[in-house]
């Protein structure tokens, strides 16, 4: 029997990465997108390389031609796991940069749209699909400065949301996860363009905010689950982030 298949959107880096890595490890031939090339084809290299199936395919989720022309290239889908998002500026709603909200809007929303549905036949003709949504805490929670990442990222759990519904009847699940703070090597420093200053500062005194693996680790494991199993919401934050403002900080003394 051939291998089931998983694709994994934003997999060049951090979520997306980690999770490729797992499902790979899972027994899943692993569909790697993304629009760094190179950083792809190392990670394909390195499955390949460990006994694992895995390809990769340069793709902007953004452009919608491109992803039906990916979806078209595929023989089947029976996982999707929507990853690619990302959040650009911290600034406050009344001065924040209309581009940089029309640009979260596009990859977080949009980009898991054109994902889903270019990729629905193929996972309803699966007859056992898996849709995996990767939202964030600031699709449900407000903070300071979150401005258009968490407008987008209500849109994305929103999209989740709906689907589910509409798609009772259809064997096909949609899962949502939403991780609170996880210190990934690109997040922080995407929103705030390369500042690793202000990006630290988001950890700053955490003691172990969530890893890239952890959040992994819970998309494999809803994933893995019986096909009967819906793993509809999954909020995952670290130990020290009881809430989105109530984060446990050890501030060092001298
Ligand atoms: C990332 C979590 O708290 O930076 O999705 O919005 S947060």
């Amino acid at each position: 029997m051939s291998p089931r298949t998983a694709v994994v959107t934003g997999a060049s880096s951090g979520i997306g990465a980690a999770t490729a890595r797992q499902l790979a490890a899972a027994g899943y031939h692993v569909v790697l997108t993304a629009r760094r090339a190179e950083r792809l084809e190392a990670l394909a290299k390195e499955l390949t390389a460990a006994g694992h199936s895995a390809t990769a395919y340069a793709l902007d989720v953004t452009d919608r031609p491109a992803v039906d022309a990916f979806a078209a290239s595929l023989d089947s889908v029976d996982v999707l796991f929507a990853n690619a998002g990302g959040a650009f500026g911290a600034d406050p709603v009344a001065t924040g940069n209309p581009d940089d909200w029309r640009a979260m809007f596009e990859v977080n929303v949009m980009g898991v749209l054109n994902a889903v549905q270019a990729l629905l036949p193929k996972l309803v003709t699966s007859g056992d699909g898996t849709i995996v949504v990767l939202s964030s805490t600031a699709g449900f929670t407000a903070y300071e400065g979150g401005g258009g990442y968490v407008a987008a990222k209500h849109g994305t759990h929103a999209i989740a949301a709906t689907l589910r519904l509409e798609l009772s009847g259809e064997p096909v699940r949609v899962i949502e996860i939403a991780p609170g703070m996880v210190k990934t090597d690109e997040f922080a420093v995407t929103r705030f363009r390369g500042d690793s200053d202000k990006a630290a500062a988001v950890y700053a005194g955490v003691a172990e905010p969530l890893t890239a693996d952890d959040v992994a680790d819970t998309v494999a494991w809803a994933v893995t689950r019986p096909s009967h199993v819906n793993i509809d919401l999954l909020v995952v934050r670290p130990r020290a982030q009881a809430a989105q403002h109530k984060v446990h900080r050890v501030v060092e003394e001298g």
